[in-house]
């Protein structure tokens, strides 16, 4: 087979992800994403092709200027998986985060699997989709290769898990018609939030079983560079940037999103944020802080239940 990414040096080997003897006693009370962590190393980690990258050592075991978050960092990769991590932020009740992603290699145009979720005592900022590598409302047939056969999903999860209200409206383009949206307050997200996070990351493995590689040269440097877009989009404007750089200081927040979280941003292009996104231009040619260049939008779900972008 072909090597993994250098992410980090080799593979860790077989056994190396957590056993579900971890999973019952982990559930203590507080740690909400401690479960879906589990779930997504278990379910990642236990297929036969697939094998957990080594971390580089300033990412194994970071910690935090408080004291006492910690965080949880589990990588994988396989023939058809560029690259999958699980993150897991714990700062006890006061502050859960679980950040997801799963990139294809660039032979397949499958979507990327993303969650992010976000609670604190408050509030919840949830996110859950397989975000599309083309748009699903230009690229309809690529809306129906993958995206079709799975509303179902969405129309049910959507059910208790409710349209979070007004979006930052570039960050649309980015999500696909399965998108999970929520802020929802008051529920127990564990009966709620956990059966569609297991539901989406075993749609997603089972479009990756099912997908055959491309070998035309030019699908896969379109495939490539629309994986480059986006984590060009998400390591430049991730929301999660404060926090990161509040727990564990600028140099190494800035080295554990770019070469950890949204690994593949220097390997697989070398065109700039604003090659991609040059309406972010200000007069002295850096790129805008701001993250809502045209202001928030879509206070309700804006794809019908076939997942059909509505006209407003
Ligand atoms: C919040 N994360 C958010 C929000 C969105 C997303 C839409 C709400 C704030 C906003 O409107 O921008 C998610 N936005 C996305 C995604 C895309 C996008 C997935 O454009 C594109 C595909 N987020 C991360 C990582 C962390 C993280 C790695 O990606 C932390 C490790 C955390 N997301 C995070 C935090 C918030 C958040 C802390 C809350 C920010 C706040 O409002 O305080």
């Amino acid at each position: 087979g072909r090597g993994h990414d250098n992410l980090a040096g080799a593979g860790e080997g077989e056994g190396d992800f957590l056993g579900p003897e971890q999973v019952e006693d982990s559930e203590s009370e507080g740690n909400i994403y401690r479960p879906f962590f589990n779930f997504a190393v278990r379910e990642v980690g236990s297929r036969p092709d697939v094998s957990a990258l080594l971390l580089k050592e300033e990412f194994r075991n970071m910690v935090a200027k408080d004291g006492t978050t910690t965080v949880l960092n589990k990588a994988f990769a396989s023939s058809k998986m560029r690259f999958f991590r699980s993150t897991y932020i714990n700062a006890g009740p006061s502050m859960q985060v679980l950040n997801v992603a799963g990139l294809p290699r660039p032979e397949y145009d499958v979507p990327i699997f993303c969650a992010d979720f976000f609670s604190t005592a408050s509030r919840n900022i949830i996110v859950l989709d397989l975000n599309p590598l083309f748009s699903t409302s230009i690229d309809i047939s690529y809306k129906q290769r993958y995206y079709d056969e799975l509303m179902p999903l969405v129309n049910k999860h959507a059910e208790v898990l409710p349209w979070g209200d007004r979006l930052t409206t570039e960050s649309l383009q980015f999500f696909s018609p399965l998108v999970l949206w929520t802020k929802a307050q008051g529920q127990d997200l564990s009966k709620t939030l956990y059966p569609a996070f297991k539901d989406y990351l075993l749609a997603w493995l089972l479009i990756l079983d099912k997908a055959q590689p491309t070998v035309d040269p030019l699908e896969i440097a379109r495939n490539q560079e629309a994986q480059h877009r986006y984590l060009t989009w998400r390591a430049t404007k991730d929301p999660g940037r404060p926090l990161l750089t509040r727990l564990y200081g600028e140099e190494l927040s800035e080295r554990y999103i770019e070469d950890y979280l949204f690994h593949g941003l220097k390997t697989l292009g070398t065109k700039s944020f604003l090659d991609y996104f040059p309406e972010y231009r200000t007069e002295d040619d850096t790129v805008s802080k701001q993250r809502s260049m045209v202001g928030k939008s879509f206070s309700t779900r804006p794809w019908d239940e076939h997942g059909n972008f509505r006209v407003n």
